[in-house]
């Protein structure tokens, strides 16, 4: 703990004016109380602890932790992998981001720099880490049966700690990895790591679904913004990277079997992501325990990459594009919406879903998007008013709905045809169709999961779970991340506001929603949450500010939903900010530096 301070003589070292002393013995930084600061002050309140042990997040279900440590480095570990050949490569990719892991540690990691060796010298510190894993099932996919609980127990002889892992897939043992990552600390004076000698975890999550939505369309994001998202998702155990990835505005993903859809609607020929880019970022989730689930929105909520379908003699796939006033025919400009009376418009749609099933195999959820269509806009398109008219539907709400319903319909069978006849749970967004009565009589709970995205106290919430439909929520009152930076939709519209403080974001629990409901319900039918960021005011300048730390309150509520609020758990979410700090994630800051003068 010495202030180096450089002046003409060379460098002075001064012991340090913070009022902070090191403990030799166990080699950490011991940060004199402060009195008086720390009172239930909103804004500049202090937490003070230097004692970093074993900051874990989320936390687990059950958890033994000895508070002695013991120094090692990360070039002394080894490990021993008892798997399917399968289930061992990935095990082995994900060693490697463990270790990498290990390495952003010291402050002084640089990244691209291949195999940074660091300051590590195995032969001054001999002590070793070993890591033995044991995964006894064989598939690599994450569905919504996936187990994805671990063991985890540490013990350390003389010359070696051994971390016994132990999982019934993959995924509960690169979860057990993020795990041990957390019981590391870096050791300031003697730049070495230290780790506890003894631990005793056992862990799974109380939701199956952990998601975070990005959209791509409004603003287009960089395959390493997107990376790096992914990094912090796995940092905190968050399983679900719902890729909300084209919209009305922009159709930034390339197919190759229709490219003329990004030629028409990217923004640019650089911001597209080729087959190669999507495969890639669909294996580096994988690998980091995360379903990168795809999202074409669908039938509102399209238009800009649809024109080339008109020259080509098509006719129109997509109406409403760009049609103006938009108040009058979506909920945001671009306005678009798919033409139900076009059949050639079903024929792209199956093309669609089949480079979909290409790109992001294996597919084994997919989302359908759903979400707000205007009737309006159908009902003043003269091809569509003609085409109800033709079949003696007539124009009411309901022959709407109704072929809204068979478009969902037909959508589905399109998709499930285009995944080798493979039938998997679709997700829809509440919607016109899922509300008012309307969910059972148009949709069936078996084949579709809703995404619940109003207010929390929204009554639609009890009747879906009465009619057995699976949900997922993220109600925008708490966890959409987004929400805060001003109107967007139209003049004076800022509903989606304030800014929701990670206090919020913890607090918003799923069951505690369901528990405000007169019915009774079964509980295995809340599948989990996710966080939205919407791009309308987002590019990657602010991508990691507006997710982190956020993203990893909504970790803990759905990995450990804690019966307590956020208050018993400030100290470790602080630490464990500065953790995804190390790991090059940009993460909001949650308190003055004044508070964390030892950092
Ligand atoms: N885009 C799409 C959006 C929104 C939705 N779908 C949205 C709605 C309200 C708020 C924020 C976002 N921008 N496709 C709703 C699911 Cl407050």
């Amino acid at each position: 703990c010495l202030f180096l301070v450089p002046s003409a003589s060379g460098v002075l070292q001064l012991p340090s004016p913070w009022g902070f002393r090191c403990d030799a013995t166990k080699g950490i930084c011991i940060k004199k109380e402060r009195t008086g600061v720390d009172t239930l002050q909103t804004l500049n309140r202090c937490k003070l602890n230097c004692d970093r042990k074993g900051v874990l997040w989320p936390y687990p279900k059950s958890v033994s932790l000895g508070s002695d440590t013991v120094e090692f480095i990360p070039t002394n570990v080894t490990k021993n992998i008892i798997a399917h050949p399968q289930v061992e490569s990935l095990l082995l990719e994900a060693m490697q981001i463990f270790q990498r892991n290990l390495h952003m540690y010291h402050p002084k990691f640089v990244e691209n720099e291949a195999a940074w060796a660091g300051p590590w010298d195995p032969e001054t510190l001999a002590h070793k880490l070993h890591i033995d894993i044991t995964v006894t099932g064989q598939d690599t996919r994450l569905t919504l049966d996936t187990d994805e609980s671990y063991r985890l127990d540490v013990v350390t002889s003389d010359s070696q700690t051994t971390a016994q892992i132990a999982a019934q897939t993959f995924f509960g043992a690169r979860h057990a990895l993020e795990t041990l990552s957390q019981l590391v600390e870096y050791e300031e004076n003697r730049e070495t790591l230290m780790i506890l000698r003894s631990v005793n975890i056992h862990d799974e999550p109380a939701f199956k679904y952990r998601g975070i939505l990005l959209d791509t369309s409004r603003n287009f994001f960089t395959v390493k913004e997107i990376e790096r998202t992914l990094d912090a998702m796995a940092a905190n155990k968050l399983n679900t990277f719902h890729w909300h990835i084209t919209d009305s505005h922009s159709f930034p993903m390339h197919l190759a079997n229709l490219p003329k859809m990004t030629y028409y609607g990217a923004y640019s020929s650089s911001q597209i992501y080729y087959p190669s880019d999507i495969r890639n970022i669909v294996h580096y989730g994988r690998v980091r325990g995360i379903r990168v689930l795809p999202e074409f929105d669908a039938p509102a909520h399209v238009g800009n990459g649809w024109q080339w379908a008109e020259q080509q003699g098509l006719g129109k796939l997509a109406v409403c594009v760009n049609r103006e006033p938009w108040q009058s025919y979506c909920v945001e400009p671009p306005c678009g919406q798919l033409n139900l009376a076009n059949p050639k418009m079903y024929d792209v749609l199956g093309q669609i879903y089949n480079g979909m099933v290409d790109l992001f195999s294996p597919i084994d959820l997919f989302h359908y998007g759903g979400d707000e269509v205007n009737l309006n806009c159908w009902n003043t398109t003269d091809e569509i008013v003609n085409w109800m008219n033709e079949q003696g539907n007539g124009l009411t709400e309901d022959a709407y709905y109704n072929q809204w319903s068979i478009f969902q319909e037909k959508s589905r069978q399109l998709f499930t045809d285009a995944n080798n006849k493979q039938e998997v749970p679709g997700i829809i967004w509440t919607s016109h169709l899922t509300e008012a009565g309307r969910a059972d009589q148009y949709l069936s709970n078996s084949k579709y999961i809703i995404q619940i995205w109003t207010t929390d106290s929204d009554p639609l919430i009890g009747e879906l779970l009465d009619k057995k439909f699976r949900v997922i929520f993220s109600n925008y009152d708490h966890w959409y991340l987004d929400c805060g930076v001003g109107a967007w939709v139209g003049e004076g519209n800022n509903w989606c506001s304030p800014y929701k403080g990670w206090q919020a974001v913890y607090d918003n629990s799923p069951l505690k929603i369901a528990a405000n409901l007169t019915t009774t319900y079964d509980p295995a039918l809340i599948l989990g949450g996710e966080a939205a960021l919407w791009s309308e005011q987002v590019d990657g300048t602010s991508l990691d500010s507006r997710l982190w730390p956020r993203g990893a309150a909504l970790a803990e509520r759905l990995w450990s939903n804690p019966s307590n609020n956020w208050e018993p758990a400030e100290t470790r979410f602080i630490h464990h900010r500065q953790r995804l700090v190390q790991r090059g994630i940009q993460a909001d800051r949650i308190q003055p530096q004044w508070c964390h003068q030892n950092e």
